[in-house]
């Protein structure tokens, strides 16, 4: 039997579909090779002001600083990564199907891009919609390491303009020091009776049983200094120009470790149309849930007469906001504070039941059934899958190749987690054993006591990860992989 490294080595070494390639070739913009442009994206430190202090994080860029990528659905995703950071580190395409050595997580797809060297990935983009990237490696991602990742594809209207909210949660503690302070134990327990959470259990009545809905949920474990919206906070928010009268596209990444939110839309009624880059049949409204790692496109009718409004976050369970200004004509912009009037509720899957696939699976029964008890200990920070914290010598879960497969998640803890499948996109088609046929995304959120399935097509075969996108419970083990060949 092989061990896990020389299995991964041996994959790799065999498999035509990768061409992960080392090289240490002079770094240049958008090279062309062979008639498919290359782009190059860098991975480098950068400095950033946050509350009038100055911090240190991380960012992916392109030689001419452009964060990230934007291109088109049906070309290829050719890219050099170059890793300039002075230590490893790689790099995951949140949502994209790639061949499984390109995923970018580091022990699972491949080792790490070493510090000085590059990688390159070559692979074709089956399907367009809001995406990022950000790094796999320790916990790099804290410190900024995240970038958006804008697939066009013909739902684009030309008459609309996009604008791309990224949030994020920012520290200045350092990560490995959150970390530990998170494993000493030292988080206050929320206190009685602050907003922090009296919804999650009780979202619905259909959920009157449920084994937790009644305990309130343990929210926002690290305490942070800011939260950031296209890196700034509403003390120098970014503002966005956009005409009185037209129509924007509002792409919302929550690229957050540990933050989810709610997106208030202030004055305006926006349409959401996609939820992590998949079409939903739209549905109307003024605020909107967004866990980590997940995406919304939003539709926004802008009025004709010149007026400025605030896209913002809302920390859930807190008052804490941030977000961007969309300023239409000559508006004036008011300041806006950091802190919103009224406290934000824990999130809910009440949005979550009411999406629908604009193209779900095809109708199919499933061949398999892998059930994930989501587990852990907040007193000793020990997060887990079925009460195993993940390490190299955790067993894949198996699949075949053709199956169509469902992971129920069962959530035994009182904190919600938001769990993601790395190369596949699922649908979610069960929530409290009520079926459905919902949206298509990559990461569901599964709130304390809750039960939810997804379903998804065994269709790239490989060695896929699967976790919670917690950076802290991924970190702690709240992790598995499956396996078909
Ligand atoms: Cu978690």
């Amino acid at each position: 039997m092989l061990s896990r490294r020389a299995f991964f080595l041996s994959a790799i070494a065999t498999s035509a579909a990768t061409t992960l390639a080392r090289s240490q070739t002079e770094p240049r913009a958008n090279v062309d090779t062979g008639g498919a442009t290359q782009t190059v994206l860098r991975l480098e430190r950068r400095g950033i002001e946050v509350n009038g202090k100055s911090a240190s994080v991380y960012r992916i860029s392109q030689p001419d600083g452009t964060a990230g990528i934007v291109t088109r659905s049906g070309a290829r995703f050719r890219v050099r990564v170059e890793n300039k950071i002075g230590e490893p580190s790689l790099i995951h395409w949140h949502g994209l199907t790639p061949p499984w050595q390109q995923d970018g997580v580091p022990g699972v797809s491949g080792p790490p891009i070493p510090a000085g060297e590059s990688a390159d990935y070559d692979f074709p983009l089956r399907f367009g919609g809001t995406f990022w990237m950000h790094s796999h490696q320790g916990l790099q991602e804290q410190l900024l390491m995240a970038a958006p990742l804008i697939i066009h594809d013909q739902r684009d209207r030309p008459d609309q303009q996009q604008v791309i909210l990224m949030l994020a949660d920012f520290s200045f503690t350092p990560p490995e020091e959150i970390f530990a302070t998170l494993k000493k134990g030292s988080k206050m327990p929320p206190m009685a009776g602050t907003p922090s959470g009296r919804s999650a259990g009780m979202d619905g009545s259909k959920d009157a049983g449920m084994r937790m809905a009644s305990a309130k949920p343990d929210l926002n474990d690290v305490k942070y200094d800011a939260f950031l919206a296209n890196d700034r906070t509403l003390g120098d928010p970014e503002v966005v120009k956009i005409e009185p009268g037209g129509r924007v596209l509002l792409r919302i990444i929550n690229s957050s470790s540990m933050s989810a939110f709610h997106i208030d839309l202030g004055e305006l009624e926006g349409e959401l149309i996609a939820v992590d880059g998949f079409e939903v049949v739209p549905v109307t409204g003024r605020r909107f849930p967004i866990a980590v790692a997940q995406r919304l496109d939003i539709r926004l009718a802008i009025p004709s007469a010149a007026a400025s409004y605030p896209v913002l976050a809302v920390l859930e369970g807190e008052n804490k906001q941030t977000g961007i200004v969309l300023r239409a004509g000559n508006a004036s912009i008011v300041r806006i504070p950091d802190t919103a009037a009224m406290a934000s509720s824990a999130l809910t899957l009440d949005l979550e039941r009411r999406l629908r696939a604009a193209a779900p699976l095809e109708p199919r029964k499933a061949d398999r059934r892998h059930t994930l008890n989501l587990t852990g200990n907040m007193a000793t920070y020990s997060w887990s899958l079925n009460n195993v914290a993940w390490t190299k010598e955790t067993p894949p879960l198996p699949i075949a190749q053709g199956e169509r497969v469902e992971l129920l998640f069962v959530n035994q803890t009182p904190m919600p987690h938001p769990m993601h499948l790395h190369g596949h996109e699922f649908q979610v088609v069960e929530i409290n054993d009520q079926q459905f046929s919902g949206a298509v995304r990559d990461t569901v959120l599964v709130p304390p006591g809750h039960r939810v399935v997804v379903a998804f097509d065994a269709n790239n075969p490989g060695l896929w990860a699967l976790h919670c996108h917690l950076l802290y419970h991924l970190d702690a083990g709240m992790f598995t992989t499956l396996r078909y060949v």
